[in-house]
Formats: structure tokens, sequence, C-alpha cells
């Protein structure tokens, strides 16, 4: 049976610190989602792009920069994808900044408390994203979706799936974290995160890496993948807004997103950050649409 795969736009930068992330769902069309998934033997609907309040470009209130404006995508996104989850289709959520993550994973969060799964997120990125309002460098949201999801961020954010917390800190596990702030350290380290930071990866590779951050699924198993585009290392992926050196190669990225798709229990995802505004001649939208063909189980030669 092919997998029924449903392609979210959400075009916008409202939770980020720089412009431009909104453009990223057309690069990534135009980057050829698509036909590469349907290739791959998904049936494909795309369903165009949510719509939103603009972004207003304010300085942090309270701690948060368009806290509105971020309830206000989030919502649009939560829908779709609970939408997409409970009509028994995969949701791709094509970013737009990262605070969104909170409307899909708390979406996803809802659909498996219902189903009776048992949920598991990797968290590909650089950042950890767990900063809250008092510790946040910036006031950008899109540093701050997987505190929210725990239960600690703005009211409105935590509360979007109806509970709270939409998940467990135990479900999370973070790969390729290089860039962590320091309040933020504390918070993740008291929380109990599990982070493969780089200095894991460079020490005993992603095939390990992987393996533990795969083990213990079964087949009531929902594992969603929340990637942002810079866990990638700069020099195959310039196009983000928040580069930051030393991330997996090329190589390693393949085999992270093949070894999940190997696990089989693949059921939602979502692609960020990708910045069309700071990319050239599109390569970075084109690199990740290599790895989401990777991770919808392309891979050179049959395997046993
Ligand atoms: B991304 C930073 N930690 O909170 C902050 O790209 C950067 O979604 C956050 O991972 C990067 O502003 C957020 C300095
Ligand atoms: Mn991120
Ligand atoms: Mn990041
Ligand atoms: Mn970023």
């Amino acid at each position: 049976m092919p997998i029924p795969v449903s392609l979210i736009g959400a075009p916008t930068d409202v939770g980020a610190g720089a412009r431009g992330v909104s453009m990223g769902p057309e690069a990534l069309r135009v980057a050829g989602l698509q036909p590469t998934l349907e290739g791959l033997g998904c049936e494909v609907i795309d369903r165009g792009n949510l719509s939103g309040p603009p972004n207003p470009w304010q300085p942090p209130v309270d701690g948060y920069r368009h806290l509105d404006e971020v309830v206000a995508w989030n919502s649009a996104v939560h829908e779709a994808v609970y939408g997409e989850l409970q009509q028994g289709r995969l949701p791709v959520l094509l970013g737009g900044d990262h605070c969104l993550g909170i409307g899909s994973i708390s979406a996803v969060a809802r659909h498996c408390r219902e189903q009776g799964k048992k949920l598991r997120i990797l968290w590909l990125d650089a950042h950890a994203d767990f900063n809250t309002s008092l510790i946040t460098p910036s006031g950008n949201l899109h540093g701050m979706p997987v505190a929210c999801l725990c239960g600690h961020g703005p009211e409105p954010l935590v509360r979007l799936g109806g509970h709270v917390p939409a998940i467990q800190p135990n479900m999370v596990r973070q790969i390729g974290i290089r860039s962590v702030d320091e309040g933020e350290k504390r918070f993740v380290h008291e929380m109990g995160l599990e982070v493969f930071d780089m200095r894991y990866i460079d020490e005993m590779g992603m095939r390990h890496t992987m393996e533990l951050a795969l083990a213990m699924l079964d087949e009531r198993t929902h594992l969603h993948v929340s990637f942002d585009v810079d866990f990638l290392d700069p020099e195959i992926a310039p196009g983000v807004g928040t580069t930051v050196r030393g991330g997996p190669t090329y190589r390693e990225a393949q085999l992270c997103m093949e070894m999940i798709a190997d696990s089989g229990r693949l059921a939602s995802l979502d692609v960020m950050e990708l910045n069309p505004a700071l990319d050239v001649r599109n390569q970075t939208a084109e690199v990740a649409v290599d790895l989401i063909a990777s991770l919808f189980g392309k891979s050179t030669l049959m395997r046993r």
C-alpha cells in the first residue's frame, strides 16, 4: 500500500530571528519534493499553504517576540496536522520557523493519546530549542518549542493541544546539537532531555547514535521527526538563518535518515528553518529533499 502523505506549507518567520524562512515551503516544492516522494511510491497530496498574520518585526514583550502571531500560526498548524493524522495520512509540515513545531507536535501528541500510541520524537537540530522567557537571549520563539511542549512557556502555547504538558521530556531524543545558551544548558540538564550532541556523534559515530535514538520502538510507536535544516553542516546547507559550524556531513545525515527509514515507524515530519533568502541556487532545499527521500526509504541498493 502506498504511504499517503500530505504536504502542509506554513509560510511564516514570526518566531525567527532572521526574515526569510517564510519562503521555505515554496523552495522545497521547487526542489521537487512532491515528485521525489511519488517516485518512492508515496501517494502525495499538496494541501497548499496555511495562512496567518504577517510578521510585525517588533522587540520582545515580557520575553517573547510576536506571541499573538506565533499563537495564531501554531493554532492553524495544529488543526491542519491533526486533521491529516485523523484521516490516516502522514503529515509533512513545510516551515516556516521552528516555533511551529509546537502546533505540529501537540497535534501528534493529541492523536497518539487518542489512539493509545507511544510517541517518540527525534529532534534534529544544531540547537536544543529549550529556552523560556526568563533565559532566552533573543525572545525568538523558534528557540523555545521543546520547552513549550514540555509545559514551560506562555499559557496559550502550552495549552494549544488541550493537554498540559503536551509531551514528556523522555519522549524526545535530540541529535546534532552544538549551540545551547547558558541558562538553556542548565534547564536541558534539569529536565533530563536525552541529547546526542556533536561531541557524542564525533566520538561514537552516527550509526551508534541512531541505534540508541531508535532503541525500543515497537509496533505501537508513532515516530515524529522534527528536522531543523540547520542540523546540517553549513558547508552543505548554507540556506538557514542560524548556521552553526561543525554539523553532520552529507554522508552522516544520509545515514541518520536511512536508519530512521529502516525503523519503519516514521509517521509525521517537520522540515523547518530553510531560508531561501540566504541560500545559493536553492541548493539547501535540494539537499533537504535528497535527505527526505532517504527518510522515506530511498537507498542505493535493496537491503536485506
Ligand atoms: B532554531 C538561540 N538559542 O534562543 C535563541 O533554529 C537560537 O529553531 C535559537 O533551532 C535557534 O535565540 C532556533 C540563540
Ligand atoms: Mn530548531
Ligand atoms: Mn536550529
Ligand atoms: Mn534557525
